[in-house]
């Protein structure tokens, strides 16, 4: 066979034009490709839900991939071990209830789980503000490219809509941010000390709605509930992204 890189060029142009075109009305849009935002994009899309994962980054994973202080080792406690048989991440039980995986293979293997399902990624796409209309619900997401926003230029966005707007953008918590900012009923309290027991027991309770439209979930539900911080245990973050799935799908009504 014979290769055209005009044809390789076309192919590439043709194929992201159609799943783009197709991907400006999503059930759920998530943003942020961290832990919880693809395990939460994994679930839902396990369920025939049209999921996109949006990532401003190349490498999707976020705060997964460098371990604990560039060890690449994550620990997940108890609670969230099904999740990493779920996905099939090897551990060893370090002591009772603390298992410790590679940070390599639990993103590799969690996304690969989420592209197995369906979910379509964008990456090197910033979320830089969303769609509140008169019935004061996030209902859309207002994307840019990366390379655009990190250059400075000046070139306007374009929009998708979105039924139910997942933040899973970790400590920045960036799309609460932006209600928040722009007068949404919305309060940040900011993110707390190092307090791992805590920050992990009380997760749960903060992945919710906190404004009509919108779920965070992982470190930016904290973060938005002025909880504290755990450190490289990774339970919380899989078990948030779950609830964030559960919760993502009640409001779509399909629960
Ligand atoms: C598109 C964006 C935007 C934007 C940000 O930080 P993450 O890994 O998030 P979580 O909550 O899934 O996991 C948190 C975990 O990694 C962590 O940091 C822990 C457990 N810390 C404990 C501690 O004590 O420090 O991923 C968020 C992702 C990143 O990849 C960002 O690039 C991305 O969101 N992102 N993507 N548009 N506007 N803002
Ligand atoms: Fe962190």
């Amino acid at each position: 066979m014979e290769l055209d890189e005009v044809t390789i060029s076309r192919a590439i142009l043709s194929e992201q034009s159609r799943i783009m075109l197709d991907y400006f009305d999503l059930d759920c849009a998530i943003v942020g490709g961290g832990p919880s935002g693809i395990t939460c994009a994994a679930l839902l899309a396990e369920e025939g839900i049209k999921v996109a994962l949006i990532e401003k980054k190349l490498s999707i994973g976020g705060g997964m991939w460098g371990g604990g202080m560039m060890f690449p080792r994550i620990v997940v406690q108890e609670e969230a071990r099904r999740l990493l048989d779920h996905f099939g991440i090897k551990y060893t039980e370090y002591e009772k209830g603390y298992f410790v995986a590679s940070s390599v293979e639990a993103v590799s293997k969690t996304l690969a789980a989420a592209c197995d399902a369906g979910v379509e990624v964008f990456n090197l796409t910033t979320v830089e503000d969303v769609v509140v209309k008169e019935d004061k619900r996030v209902s859309g997401l207002v994307i840019n490219w990366s390379p655009v926003e990190m250059a400075g230029l000046h070139i306007d966005p374009l929009t998708l809509r979105s039924k139910v707007t997942i933040d899973a953008t970790g400590h920045d918590s960036t799309v609460a941010h932006m209600v928040r900012d722009k007068g949404g009923d919305l309060e940040i309290k900011g993110e707390g000390f190092m307090w791992a027991e805590k920050a992990e027991s009380n997760i749960l309770k903060h992945t919710k709605e906190v404004f009509p439209g919108l779920i965070v979930t992982g470190m930016a539900a904290n973060a938005v509930a002025g909880e504290n911080r755990m450190g490289p245990v990774f339970g919380g973050m899989l078990l948030s992204g779950e609830k964030a799935a559960l919760l993502a799908k009640e409001a779509l009504n399909l629960k």
